[in-house]
């Protein structure tokens, strides 16, 4: 399997799985599952023909982790990331390290200032454990910048963290006094 074809499929998993799952006429449950069957004939309807193997492949071998099979190796979700309404994942509380980190871009800098972190359109903000990875995700969005979060501080004021089954750290929020640029 080419690496093109399942990095292309990575992103039209994480567009359905997170974001639009109607695009294809996919239903997902709170939990954030949708059955593969449905999305195979949904991408199929979309002129984008996947097998259950690609599926499979860029599950097992995506860089990130992005996407979970269910036990029984019927359904599919992403592990974090969503926007969409109907996902509500419930997430176990976990204890986090003193520090995680997260990337962002200079010109965002005023804005967190003023207000701290906020998950814009997703359901959480996300927070890595290492500085390297929070440095690609801030690429993303220009001139990169990363940050460091204060886990105690914020657990002093009564924020909680979670984390994915992939090992991101989530959080609703991140008050701008828990925030230090490194
Ligand atoms: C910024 C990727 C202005 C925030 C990564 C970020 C991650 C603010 C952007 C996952 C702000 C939101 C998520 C404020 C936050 N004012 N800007 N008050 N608070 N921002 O993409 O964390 O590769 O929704 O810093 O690895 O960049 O897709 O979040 O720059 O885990 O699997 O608003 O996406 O994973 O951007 O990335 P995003 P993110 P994947």
């Amino acid at each position: 399997m080419s690496k093109g074809l399942m990095e292309t499929t990575s992103k039209f998993l994480s567009y359905v799985l997170r974001h639009e799952p109607q695009a294809i006429g996919l239903e997902l449950d709170s939990e954030g599952w949708g059955e593969i069957d449905a999305l195979i004939a949904g991408a199929a309807s979309e002129g984008r023909p996947l097998t259950r193997e690609l599926i499979e492949q860029v599950v097992r071998d995506n860089d990130k982790k992005r996407f979970t099979l269910s036990a029984d190796g019927q359904r599919i979700r992403a592990a974090q990331g969503h926007s969409n309404k109907a996902v509500q994942l419930q997430l176990q509380e976990r204890q986090p390290p003193a520090v995680l980190y997260h990337g962002t871009a200079t010109r965002f800098m005023d804005s967190i200032h003023q207000q701290g972190l906020v998950p814009g359109s997703r359901h959480h903000v996300h927070l890595s454990h290492d500085p390297d990875t929070a440095r690609s995700v801030g690429q993303r969005y220009g001139q990169v910048v990363v940050l460091q979060i204060d886990t105690q501080a914020m657990q002093a004021r009564g924020c909680k963290f979670y984390q994915a089954e992939n090992g991101v750290w989530l959080t609703d929020q991140v008050p701008a006094s828990c925030i230090t640029e490194v």
